[in-house]
């Protein structure tokens, strides 16, 4: 009898631009397949669960991406190769540190009789150049790929062929699950093909998504060091779901936050033991991001699961 994901990977096609996104999942891999550049895969943002197949309406989550955004450009300054997968319109690394600010703002348009040019404002220059020298580096380096989904069927297609594209380099590779993922979809068969007609209310009954983590530690890339993500509202649920999670999936770390105090405060939660990473109010004034906190604990988890095991063999 198939499993859960597996019926559900049959009963949802694969999304139009998958192909593509695998040729450069492969391109990326034979890049870094001969060196000893460790990889992480980095998922970001929330996924949505469409209502119609002709999607007019959809369910979402809040989450902008900020996390995962943020922890590419601690891990590529760390040496690791980064692939993002990320919700389109969601936070991207770098371009991030402009969001919500008018880019036009920053130009100045420049027009004489030889032609027009546009060059950025003399204040903006130092902030950009900055910004613009380490994203230029990691391109020409090789070390940033950008895939993107929207759905929870995209993020899940991806999520495998990226696992299982990644695999020969498994054990130097993190998996770092930051996306809000949609727990519930409607089925296709159940689901509208057109706009839902709004001539009367409507009952939507949701189907549980498969839990993925299950397929993915065990079978797509069981050398990987993978790092969950666990959000609750309610305080008294986070650590037992946390430690749940890892004794259900076996994987090496869950990282638990609360959606109340998440830019401030994880619990980073091991087979071992828990501990908090907090901010303090002075760093947070500071500007400083606790994703440089959580990547600099999650590296260094990593460098010792490398250690141990190449202790053992
Ligand atoms: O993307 P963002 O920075 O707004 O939010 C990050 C987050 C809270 C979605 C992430 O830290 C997280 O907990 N992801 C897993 C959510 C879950 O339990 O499915």
């Amino acid at each position: 009898m198939a499993s859960n994901w597996e019926e559900f990977y049959s009963s949802h096609p694969q999304p139009a631009n998958l192909n593509k996104d695998e040729d450069l999942l492969r391109d990326f891999c034979a890049r870094h397949l001969n060196g000893d550049t460790r990889v992480v895969l980095v998922t970001s943002g929330g996924t949505t669960v469409p209502l119609e197949h002709n999607t007019v309406r959809f369910v979402d989550n809040f989450s902008a991406g900020t996390r995962g955004s943020s922890s590419t450009e601690y891990f590529l300054d760390r040496g690791y190769a980064v692939v993002f997968m990320h919700r389109v319109k969601s936070l991207q690394p770098f371009s991030r540190h402009f969001s919500g600010q008018k880019f036009l703002n920053m130009l100045d348009l420049n027009e004489t009789k030889d032609g027009t040019s546009i060059t950025v404002t003399s204040e903006n220059v130092p902030r950009i150049a900055d910004v613009l020298r380490k994203y230029k580096s990691a391109l020409e380096c090789g070390k940033l790929l950008e895939l993107s989904f929207t759905t929870v069927y995209e993020y899940l297609w991806l999520l495998r062929s990226a696992c299982q594209i990644l695999a020969p380099l498994a054990e130097r590779c993190i998996l770092y699950l930051a996306a809000a993922v949609s727990d519930f979809y409607i089925p296709p068969n159940e689901m509208s093909v057109h706009k839902i007609a709004s001539t009367k209310p409507q009952t939507i009954s949701l189907q549980l998504v498969p839990k993925i983590l299950a397929p993915l530690v065990s079978l797509w890339v069981p050398n990987a060091f993978v790092v969950s993500f666990k959000l609750e509202t309610n305080k008294d649920l986070l650590i037992d779901k946390a430690r749940e999670a890892l004794n259900k999936y076996k994987h090496k770390l869950v990282i638990a936050n609360m959606l109340q105090n998440y830019r401030k405060k994880v619990t980073m939660v091991t087979q071992q033991n828990s501990y908090v990473i907090e901010l303090t109010t002075e760093q947070s004034n500071a500007g400083e991001e606790i994703e440089m906190y959580i990547v600099k604990n999650v590296v260094d988890k990593h460098e010792e699961f490398i250690a141990d095991r190449s202790g053992k063999s």
